[in-house]
């Protein structure tokens, strides 16, 4: 069976300031040289590469100034969250498939609410996978280092003190929309947040109990049912250090190469993945290149390389 080709667009957004080391500014062109545009071109997919977003002005943003203390590059990050939010948007209504390299995951604020307003004007329902570590659902108040790619799912959820981050309404993604896959690393404040807002967390523990494929189709299944917009944000922090040691924040205990692909050729069979950010990548810390290359083979993977073709019908055990 043929793989559906696809119109894929790719954006460099070049963002450091969100996370707590410096080096993910040089994501996008280590993701380019381990081949990230190459290998999506050899599956046959119609692959634009519009460069790198170029530095945003400083922002003015009106958050409570108790608030606005916690967060650390907030005019840098705010500014820069506008600008993407703009070229997102643009580039969902487009019609293609928007990837986005970070950079932080604060650049997400910006990819994810752009997606959401094309959602939004279309009719469309959007879900998103957050792939991580971590679930970024801190607030000011509640996080314990003030970096901003600590709360971009926070503000995707539509948390109102960090709405003035953007320079319009925000469309908030609704909770029972909002997928974290991974997370084993999780600050006590945050941990009340998501529970207190029925957020869907996987965790590590279950990936071990059930394994990542009936995980995966379960989540899947509700999806296809409601014709979601699928938008996947994958942290390099997913995988394990063993595989992914290029990035700032390594937890042990991550996910192997071998169930991150799983997950991604599970994403792919189920064709619903509309927007993609790969973020987290810090070049300065990798090893040779491993990390960047992994993260392109997963991205293969996602849109369509497989070893073998697969019997339609051939399903994952649910
Ligand atoms: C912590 C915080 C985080 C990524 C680290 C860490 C957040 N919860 N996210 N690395 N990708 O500072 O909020
Ligand atoms: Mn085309
Ligand atoms: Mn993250
Ligand atoms: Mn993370």
């Amino acid at each position: 069976a043929g793989i559906e080709h696809r119109d894929i667009e790719i954006l460099g957004v070049p963002l450091e300031l969100g996370a707590a080391s410096r080096g993910t500014l040089m994501g996008p062109d280590a993701l380019r040289t381990a081949g990230i545009a190459r290998a999506l071109a050899g599956l046959g997919h119609h692959v634009t590469d519009h460069g790198n977003l170029h530095d945003a002005p400083l922002a003015d943003v009106a958050m409570d100034p108790e608030a606005a203390a916690m967060c650390r590059f907030l005019p840098e990050i705010a500014g820069w969250v506008r600008t993407i939010h703009a070229r997102s948007c643009e580039m969902a209504a487009r019609g293609g498939v928007p990837v986005f390299l970070g950079g932080d995951h604060s650049i997400s604020m910006g990819t994810v609410s752009g997606v959401a307003r094309h959602c939004a004007a279309a009719g469309r329902e959007l879900a998103v996978l957050w792939v991580d570590a971590h679930p970024d659902y801190n607030v000011p108040s509640t996080s314990p280092s003030g970096n901003m790619h600590g709360m971009a799912l926070a503000f995707l959820a539509g948390e109102p003190v960090l709405a003035s981050i953007l320079d319009r309404p925000v469309q908030a993604v609704a909770r029972e929309n909002l997928h974290v896959f991974g997370a084993r690393s999780i600050d006590p404040g945050e941990r009340a947040r998501l529970r207190a807002h029925g957020i869907d967390v996987v965790d590590m523990r279950q990936i071990d109990e059930r394994g990542v494929a009936a995980l995966m189709a379960e989540r899947i299944a509700r999806w296809q049912q409601k014709a979601v917009w699928l938008h996947v944000s994958f942290d390099v922090d997913f995988l394990d250090p063993e595989a992914a040691p290029g990035t700032g924040t390594v937890v042990p205990g991550g996910a192997t190469y071998r169930e991150a692909h799983l997950v991604m050729e599970m994403l792919s069979d189920a064709g619903l993945v509309c927007s993609l950010d790969l973020v987290e990548l810090n070049p300065f810390l990798d090893t040779r290149g491993r990390t960047a290359l992994a993260a392109t083979e997963l991205v293969a993977s996602l849109f369509g390389r497989r070893v073998l073709d697969r019997q339609p019908g051939a399903t994952a055990a649910a």
